[in-house]
């Protein structure tokens, strides 16, 4: 006899009446947080750093998953530093996978729930599945195994905490690490001035374009209902889904503690992190739209890890961002167009703004 395998649809949060939002001088909305379950599948006591955007990631993502979900995480911060000797965070089933497995282990997890609801071995209904794996697993050393599981369909949810390095063995480049991010495998000096050479990897591009019937979106820890809201689309589409999600790591990017949230705001009002959703019934890209458009100076010069930069590289990065604008379908305004041209940074840098001193990584 086969039982039928009965799955969750979880209801989304409202986006739309934001009475209670209070906006801020550009009109974003500040505060705004709907009715919220109480629940916190990522309860308080772990060890990750102050501010560390990663755990904020968790938190919502497991809040918008809810009680019957199971976890897997592959090594990282968000593994080491959430495992203590006999203690973790979780009041979820949670297990720890090698670096290279988070999809082919998540795959095992969703295929074995699958048989055993089917063969009536398990009461169902078919939990919520997800895997969240640092960037230096999921775009560099992971990846065959997460692109495996996404092209095989298995129903779970796929995410990717980018803090742009190998953060727990000491601050590492990874495949995600931006132009000009100093890492201590990229460090500034006179033979390379800009530290980091390469553009990041557009991981979840590669996923969208690569898997085109599985559920993709970008999000960021600057917009947390939308980030839960993300969660819960992935986990409701039958099938695999992927997240990418910005997650600021104050250790190895060296900004304020308080600024995690801002941070995760303003990369994408500098485009450079636009926020979007693929639908693979439409084949469509719904892209955001930011209210503001800000100078990539604006996020620049909050993190030490860009403090060297030069007028050139800043140039670079503005040039990426106005292209990223126009790659979302937004008109780049005049004033950003001119920053693209190293010159006027340079007079910027003596008149208007000041880069940050970059003490190194960790500083
Ligand atoms: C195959 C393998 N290579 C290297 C390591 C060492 N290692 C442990 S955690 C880690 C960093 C992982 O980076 P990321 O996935 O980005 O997670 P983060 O630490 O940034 O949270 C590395 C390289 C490992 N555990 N396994
Ligand atoms: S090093 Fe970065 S990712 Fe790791 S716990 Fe600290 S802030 Fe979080
Ligand atoms: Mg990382």
């Amino acid at each position: 006899m086969t039982y039928e395998v009965i799955r969750h649809q979880l209801p989304l949060f409202d986006e739309d009446g934001r009475a209670g939002a209070t906006d801020d001088e550009h009109g974003r909305d500040l505060y705004y947080l709907p009715d919220l379950p109480e629940e916190d599948p990522y309860a308080a006591g772990h060890r990750t750093c102050a501010g560390c955007g990663p755990a904020i990631q968790y938190r919502w993502v497991l809040k918008a998953a809810g009680q019957d979900t199971v976890v897997a995480g592959p090594t990282g911060c968000m593994y080491v530093a959430n495992s203590t000797y006999l203690c973790t965070p979780y009041t979820v089933p949670w297990a720890h996978t090698p670096i290279a497995s988070g999809g082919s282990f998540t795959s095992g997890v969703a295929a074995g729930y699958e048989a055993m609801i089917r063969k009536g071995r398990y009461p169902g209904p078919y939990p919520n599945i997800l895997v969240m794996a640092g960037d230096g697993s999921a775009s560099d050393i992971g990846i065959g195994s997460i692109s495996g599981a996404l092209h095989r369909n298995h129903d779970a949810l796929f995410i990717c905490y980018d803090n742009e390095c190998y953060a727990n063995t000491g601050i590492q480049v990874s495949p995600t690490t931006p132009y000009a991010g100093m890492t201590t495998f990229t460090p500034f000096g006179k033979a390379i001035p800009e530290g980091n050479k390469l553009p990041p990897k557009n991981l979840a591009k590669m996923m969208a374009e690569g898997h085109p019937h599985c559920y993709v979106a970008t999000t960021t820890v600057g917009y947390p209902v939308d980030l839960m809201n993300k969660t819960r689309k992935g986990l409701n589409h039958v099938g695999a889904a992927f997240l990418h999600c910005y997650t600021p790591c104050q250790k190895g990017w060296v900004y304020q503690t308080s600024m995690t949230v801002e941070l995760g705001r303003r990369v994408v009002e500098s485009g450079l992190w636009p926020v979007w959703e693929y639908d693979p019934a439409e084949r469509q890209y719904h892209y955001f739209h930011p209210p503001v458009q800000r100078p990539v100076t604006d996020y620049l010069a909050m993190q030490g890890r860009f403090g060297h930069m030069l007028p050139e590289h800043v140039a670079t990065m503005q040039v990426g961002a106005n292209r990223n604008w126009e790659a979302i379908g937004m008109d780049v305004p005049a004033p950003l167009r001119d920053l693209e041209d190293p010159g006027r940074h340079q007079r910027l840098k003596d008149e208007e703004y000041s880069m940050p001193l970059n003490r190194g990584a960790g500083a």
